[in-house]
């Protein structure tokens, strides 16, 4: 087993904390331009000692393959306000020359069984280490506002419930997940449909100049 964590974690820190600042430079770089910022907020994490193991055991991940067959150990997070925003920033990633698409996961039109929905981009990220280049992998997930308001919920009463829900409850929480896409859903039909407006109304302005 790894001998030593913090060593091991390092390269899997500065890819995040990097990461982390490419993406809020991202925001920026749209709202500087008085554009509308497909990426609302990033939040980031390594993933801990005791989730690794427990993965490990789980998902029967020999030793030496860790660092490529477990894809999250870097995970950055990306909120947006519409699903729209969500393919926008898929888009973007995958045009990037500082890092490498290695796997896509869309678990928007192809929703988990529990009800989750996300689109999931496994990464290979060179960090420049003391001793030289190291690719890590980061696993991305992009979700919407409402998505993420699920996700944090579920997990949370998951981790109470170890995962064993009464049928019942995942058929409540699958609902609840159906609610909260269905209220993406009718935000970006009232964003049309201001957008709408506001081209007819713009657009009757100019015709009379
Ligand atoms: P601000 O000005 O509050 O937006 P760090 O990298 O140190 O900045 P840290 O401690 O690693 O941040 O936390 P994490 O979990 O990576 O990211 C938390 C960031 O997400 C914070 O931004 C929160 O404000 C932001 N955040 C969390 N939940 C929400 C939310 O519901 N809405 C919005 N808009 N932001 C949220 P900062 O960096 O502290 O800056
Ligand atoms: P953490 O650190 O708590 O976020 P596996 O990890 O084996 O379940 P896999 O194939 O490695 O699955 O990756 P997958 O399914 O693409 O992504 C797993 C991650 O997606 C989870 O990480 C969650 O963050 C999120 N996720 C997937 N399904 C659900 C779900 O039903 N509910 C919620 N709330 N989140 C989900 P972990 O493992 O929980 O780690």
């Amino acid at each position: 087993m790894v001998e030593d964590w913090k060593y091991f974690f390092r390269p899997y820190e500065q890819a995040v904390s990097e990461m982390k600042i490419k993406m809020r430079g991202l925001r920026k770089q749209f709202t500087g331009i008085g554009q509308h910022s497909p990426i609302e907020f990033v939040t980031s994490r390594v993933k801990t000692v005791d989730s690794i193991l427990e993965k490990i055991e789980r998902r029967q991940i020999s030793e030496e393959r860790l660092e490529t067959d477990m894809q999250d150990i870097a995970g950055i997070r990306i909120m947006c306000q519409f699903v729209d925003d969500i393919y926008q920033v898929v888009d973007l990633l995958r045009s990037r020359n500082d890092m490498t698409v290695v796997e896509e996961r869309d678990y928007i039109t192809n929703k988990k069984a529990s009800g989750y929905r996300s689109y999931h981009i496994v990464l290979k990220y060179p960090v420049q280490m003391i001793n030289g280049e190291k690719n890590v992998l980061v696993e991305i997930q992009i979700r919407t506002l409402a998505m993420n308001f699920w996700a944090t919920i579920e997990h949370s009463l998951n981790y109470k419930y170890q995962g064993e829900f009464p049928s019942q409850l995942n058929a409540r929480l699958e609902r609840a997940a159906e609610a909260a896409f269905k209220l993406d859903t009718e935000m970006s039909e009232i964003r049309e449909e201001i957008q709408e407006a506001q081209h007819l109304f713009y657009g009757k302005g100019l015709n009379k100049k």
